[in-house]
């Protein structure tokens, strides 16, 4: 039997040519793993709480599990990036699903809770939601051993688990996914980086001789400035570590304070993980030019001041399908995109699904090593395998076509000593 609360059952033709059209840019998470998890079945009898994006992607990660033996809780990890079509699919495919595009907060927990009655043995979390309720509310899973070992997504859910740990809550055993190279330098770069249309699916807006304010200069937000430069627009960004200011100015960006960037900026797209970027004052809002357009492609929706200028704005409307016009006391008109929330997954569909053919093929292997080492595994952050970051490696080059050279036992012997100098 499968258990789900989606909106619309009647939508699952459509989602299965999203995810058709997914999997064949997914090869080595749609097909290569997904077929030898077929036949060897390694999460037979394991149950998977994921709470993702409820992508197209997601969905392939998703068939990929129940392929190897699982079965599948998923739940959205935020209330705008459920595609409903992909949703409905899988409920066809005896995936149980617990998302719909739009649900308010107490839905949203409602969902994860619903993954958690499961009992799932693995978590898989994009920002740490699931995980930070399965241990305010679910203790006994933890405590019971029923919960093996867990497995986050995202930068934003690794920084809150990196505090978790440090301040003695965390009590499973976490691997941070989202810092494995083949998940940061690709998903982060490209898939963050590419996101920046959602400013143009939103308003339709030219970038070329654009000032546009890029905020942060970390993987997701360098990936964005490039691709805005691209673009034609005059790129600046603002940060806050010396190191990272320092690469975006020999990057060739401006950089400055956000003070001074607020009265030239066009567009404002955030990145940063931390909130408040830009200040939420009356007198930082009055700095705003007219018409500025205003994104956040962080995980959560706290890095433009949605809340206060929601205040501010003696009137919001809503004027296309994910994008506001918020009207100042003054008069003056500024666009918000989607609500403030990641606009690259809910203005557009995500991140591609050639970089996300990355993610979940670490995603999938994980649970596999999850359940293989489950009698070792101790609670506290646990970095990803190597071995495993660079077997998704190999695997995705391979589908691409593409060799490279291997050290031979000469230069082996060369980059692991030190006698040979002058
Ligand atoms: N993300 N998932 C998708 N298409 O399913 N797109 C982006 C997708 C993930 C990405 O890995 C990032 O770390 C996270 O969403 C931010 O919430």
């Amino acid at each position: 039997m499968v258990n789900f609360k989606i909106a619309d059952e009647k939508l699952a033709e459509k989602g299965k040519e999203a995810l058709y059209i997914a999997e064949s840019k997914m090869p080595v998470t749609a097909k290569v793993i997904r077929e030898r998890f077929e036949k060897e079945k390694p999460l037979k009898g394991i149950i998977i709480a994921g709470c993702l994006h409820v992508t197209k992607e997601t969905g392939n990660l998703a068939r990929t599990l129940k392929a190897g033996g699982a079965e599948v809780y998923l739940c959205g990890s935020n209330p705008l990036s459920t595609q409903d079509d992909v949703a409905a699919a899988l409920i066809t495919e005896g995936i149980n699903v617990f998302a719909w595009h739009g649900n308010t907060d107490e839905e949203f927990y409602w969902c994860i809770r619903q993954c958690l009655d499961a009992k799932p043995n693995i978590l898989i979390d994009d920002g740490a939601d699931m995980i930070v309720t399965a241990h305010q509310e679910y203790a006994e899973l933890i405590n019971s051993g029923v919960i093996i070992a867990c497995q986050e997504e995202t930068t934003t859910g690794v920084k809150r688990f990196k505090a978790m740990d440090k301040q003695g809550f965390l009590k499973v055993p976490l691997f941070p996914v989202n810092d494995a190279r083949c998940k940061n330098q690709f998903d982060n770069e490209l898939g963050t980086g590419q996101g920046i249309v959602s400013a143009i699916y939103g308003m339709h807006v030219l970038f070329a001789g654009k000032n546009v304010i890029v905020a942060g200069f970390g993987h997701c937000s360098s990936g964005m400035a490039l691709r805005a430069r691209g673009l034609g627009a005059n790129v600046i960004v603002t940060e806050v570590d010396p190191i990272k200011a320092l690469q975006a100015k020999f990057a060739g960006y401006q950089v400055m304070p956000i003070v001074n960037a607020l009265p030239i900026a066009d567009i404002i797209l955030t990145a940063t993980g931390c909130k408040h970027v830009i200040p939420p004052t009356k007198e930082m809002f009055d700095m705003l030019k007219e018409g500025v357009i205003l994104g956040n492609l962080g995980h959560f929706d706290i890095e433009i001041p949605t809340k206060q200028l929601y205040e501010y704005a003696k009137q919001i409307k809503p004027i296309r399908s994910n994008v506001e016009e918020l009207t100042f006391p003054d008069g003056k008109k500024v666009y918000l995109l989607a609500k403030g929330r990641l606009a690259n997954l809910v203005l557009s569909e995500g991140h591609p699904s050639e970089v996300m053919d990355m993610s979940f093929a670490l995603q999938s292997l994980m649970s596999e090593y999850i359940v293989k080492n489950k009698k070792s595994l101790k609670k506290g952050i646990i970095e990803i395998p190597t071995e495993i970051d660079d077997q998704v490696g190999y695997l995705k080059l391979e589908s691409m076509g593409i060799k490279i050279d291997k050290l031979t036992d000469e230069q082996y012997n060369y980059i692991h000593g030190y006698l040979e100098g002058t």
